[in-house]
């Protein structure tokens, strides 16, 4: 476990890379695990073919109904939704906040979920998250491609121009690759030709428990995890809290994460210290003994 600590950010101690043991698969005990299983498959079987239906069915019609019942009811996620500076009270005024066409969100990335816990929260499928890849170019994916992305860090279609989206809700992942929602990673710095002109700025700070639901390396596979979401036993939430900005200015916008406890981390934590710990990781095959 030693060697680890190359990836520990030094002020802070936060190990940004490191994923939450993963209930089931790495179980150590035999007897533990096949106790889950027998327990857990009458669920997976009675819910497993409405995940299907409302997946086909969101894929041919992209209507956020879908998405929103297999969020909801099938995952059972529960929503806590705030805004800066507005009561919990002044439900028509949060309404407003909520993030619509015309906006850019930056977002951190903590988990395949996020596309849609945030076309959820916006009750639309008419938003496009863009990743930038280390050079600084943003590439583009739907909901269900961030959900894909989480696992295979594949590149999409690159964006050339942003004014093209302006009719679309735009949710940026300044990260570029996810994290354990301990900490906010170094944001990459976007090629000069983005501009965010008009646009509505927000940062949308969004945490996820249990933990073990943020996916900061492919540890697992996307079955596991969806039966693990399908047949959760214990509370699972969603955090969800918005800031609007009068521009876009990345100091203030990293400010908003540090205020909801998402440290700043160090700059050398970036995407290619990520690729070294992946492989350390997997070379050292210690998801038995974490
Ligand atoms: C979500 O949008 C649909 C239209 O697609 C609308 O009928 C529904 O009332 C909206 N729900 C909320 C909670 O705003
Ligand atoms: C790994 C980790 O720290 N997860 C935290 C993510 O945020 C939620 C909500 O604040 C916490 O409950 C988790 O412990
Ligand atoms: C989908 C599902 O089973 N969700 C459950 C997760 O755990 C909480 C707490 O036990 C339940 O309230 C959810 O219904």
């Amino acid at each position: 476990m030693e060697k680890f600590s190359a990836w520990r950010d030094k002020a802070t101690g936060i190990s940004p890379f490191m994923p939450t043991k993963f209930p089931l698969v790495q179980e150590p005990s035999a007897v533990k695990r096949l106790g889950s299983y027998t327990l857990k498959t009458p669920i997976f079987i009675v819910k497993f073919p409405f995940f299907v239906l409302a997946y086909l069915l969101y894929t041919l019609t992209r209507w956020i109904g879908f998405a929103k019942f297999v969020i909801q009811l099938l995952f059972g996620l529960t929503t806590t939704f705030t805004v800066d500076g507005v009561k919990k009270s002044q439900t028509e005024k949060l309404e407003q906040y909520k993030p619509k066409a015309g906006d850019v969100l930056v977002t951190n990335y903590i988990s395949p979920l996020d596309g849609f816990i945030v076309s959820v929260l916006a009750n639309s499928s008419n938003t496009v998250f863009l990743i930038p890849n280390k050079q600084g170019t943003l590439y583009q994916y739907s909901a269900l491609e961030v959900f894909n992305h989480c696992f295979s860090y594949e590149e999409s279609k690159p964006v050339d121009d942003l004014s093209k989206l302006k009719n679309k809700i735009v949710v940026l992942l300044l990260e570029g690759t996810p994290s354990n929602n301990k900490s906010l990673l170094p944001f990459i710095k976007l090629d000069n030709k983005y501009n965010f002109d008009g646009f509505n700025v927000k940062s949308l700070v969004l945490k996820l428990s249990p933990s073990y639901f943020t996916l900061p390396i492919p540890y697992l596979g996307k079955f596991q995890y969806l039966f693990q979401l399908l047949t959760n036993l214990s509370k699972c939430s969603i955090k969800i809290k918005i800031y609007k900005f009068d521009k876009f200015d990345l100091n203030q916008i990293k400010n908003s994460f540090e205020l909801n406890a998402l440290t700043l981390i160090n700059q050398e934590l970036n995407l290619d210290s990520k690729q070294r710990f992946i492989n350390y990781y997997f070379d050292h095959n210690i998801k038995k003994d974490i």
